[in-house]
């Protein structure tokens, strides 16, 4: 969490002068970003920040939502999202530095089994 904000900081050092090349490439954190999609749903993680963008990509009366776990013991956890068809919602978490976290987008169907991608395992 720390480093993270250091790296928020020398970001935006970065964003104001041209002196932060190597330096701030040489302390990139190891995050990963990455992309499930269903059909009806997607969900993007950001590392940088540890941000869920969960879209309900289908008009279809099924509500689009983030399945997803870390190493919390706590098991699966979800984000929902309250819109409807072509909405987007981003979620915000703030998950250990380099920590494995497992997502899949998912559609949830009131009478069949809910529609799930695959697991996606990036690292936060
Ligand atoms: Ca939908």
């Amino acid at each position: 969490m720390v480093m993270k904000k250091l790296l928020r900081n020398a970001a935006s050092v970065c964003a104001a002068s041209l002196i932060c090349g190597i330096g701030f490439a040489s302390a990139a954190w190891a995050g990963t970003d990455g992309l499930s999609e269903t059909d009806g749903a997607s969900v993007r993680f950001i590392s940088y920040g540890d941000k869920f963008t969960v879209c309900d990509t289908k008009r279809d009366g099924a509500a689009a939502y983030n399945d997803y776990f870390w190493y919390d013991n706590m098991g699966d956890h979800r984000d929902v999202n309250p819109g409807s068809a072509g909405s987007c919602h981003t979620f915000n978490h703030d998950f250990p530095e380099n920590e494995a976290v497992s997502f899949r987008a998912c559609e949830d169907q009131p009478l069949y089994p809910d529609d799930c991608d695959s697991w996606v395992n990036r690292i936060a």
